[in-house]
């Protein structure tokens, strides 16, 4: 992939503004504000802005940007599959528009897209984008590669699961070389508080296991007891990830009255995207999210996802 005309578009606009997908995770953030910093290091008269509607604990950045800035800025959205998914819809007010992502493209919502579904994460198409050949005159300080470090970090489980790749780590290692602090980092992205300690415990408790499947559902009964929101709880799938039974493993939450969000993870060698979509949902080969779900498609779901394993 060239990326030729990305360069003549960014030198365009006097003001760019970047977006990322609703609930942001380590990787929409990280990338976020990677290339926040590579904008504004590398451009320093143009005006950079990073769009928020929603925080993040981790990271809290961002504002929202008003119509007529977006209206002769350039917008460039981040780690976003669909533009129902982008935070928030001030990207339509944009002059012109830009995707740059790593899931598999369902929808190629900008004037360019650069999609690399076999990038680990968005931290890690960026990094092809500005160490490739018509960026890499320009510089990468150290606050640029920390943020997309947290990018790579995060979307990786700390190079633990399969998208991670000989790339990846040679794309992190480059961007540790900027010193970097890597132990801050992931004590920032990693470590949990007593809170969250408790409800991992709840959660293994909870854990229904059988046929290689392992899952929880959530009520809201069980989030107002636990205080948990029911998108905090879902970010907790990964918990139940690791154990050498669980082929599947999946975290069901009511959203709404009768309505469940799924969280679905699986191993390597189970692809889950196609059942996912089956139900309305998408994502990676190995890590899917569902929406809208009725008890009765949560069960039928299981059913479907234990026949998957035992095919
Ligand atoms: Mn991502």
């Amino acid at each position: 992939m060239d990326f030729k005309e990305l360069r003549q578009s960014i030198e365009k606009y006097d003001s760019i503004v970047i977006f990322r997908h609703a609930h942001p995770d380590g990787d929409a953030l990280g990338s976020q504000l990677g290339l926040y910093y590579f904008l504004k290091d590398n451009y320093p008269l143009k005006a950079i802005y990073v769009y928020a509607n929603e925080y993040f604990d981790k990271f809290k950045y961002g504002e929202k940007v008003c119509d007529e800035i977006l209206k002769k800025s350039l917008g460039i959205v981040l780690d976003t599959a669909n533009r129902e998914r982008i935070d928030d819809s001030g990207y339509q007010n944009c002059k012109y528009l830009i995707k740059i992502d790593h899931h598999i493209d369902v929808d190629s919502f900008g004037n360019e897209n650069y999609v690399i579904d076999k990038a680990s994460s968005c931290a890690e198409v960026l990094c092809s984008i500005l160490l490739s050949a018509d960026f890499k005159d320009l510089k990468i300080s150290k606050d640029c590669a920390y943020y997309l470090y947290a990018g790579i970090l995060s979307d990786t489980q700390r190079f633990t699961i399969p998208t991670t790749t000989a790339k990846t780590l040679e794309y992190a290692s480059f961007l540790a070389k900027k010193d970097i602090d890597i132990y801050e980092l992931n004590c920032r992205l990693f470590d949990i508080d007593y809170k969250t300690f408790k409800f991992s415990a709840k959660l293994r408790l909870k854990t229904e296991f059988s046929q290689g499947l392992a899952y929880v559902i959530l009520n809201s009964e069980d989030l107002e007891n636990w205080g948990v929101e029911a998108s905090e709880a879902r970010n907790h799938v990964s918990e139940l990830g690791h154990v050498k039974d669980f082929k599947i493993w999946a975290l069901f939450t009511e959203t709404s009255k009768g309505l469940y969000a799924a969280s679905l993870r699986s191993i390597k060698d189970i692809a889950i995207n196609k059942i996912a979509t089956k139900y309305g949902g998408g994502g990676h080969v190995n890590a899917c999210g569902i929406k809208d779900l009725k008890l009765e498609d949560v069960h039928d779901l299981i059913h479907d996802l234990k026949s998957l394993i035992n095919a």
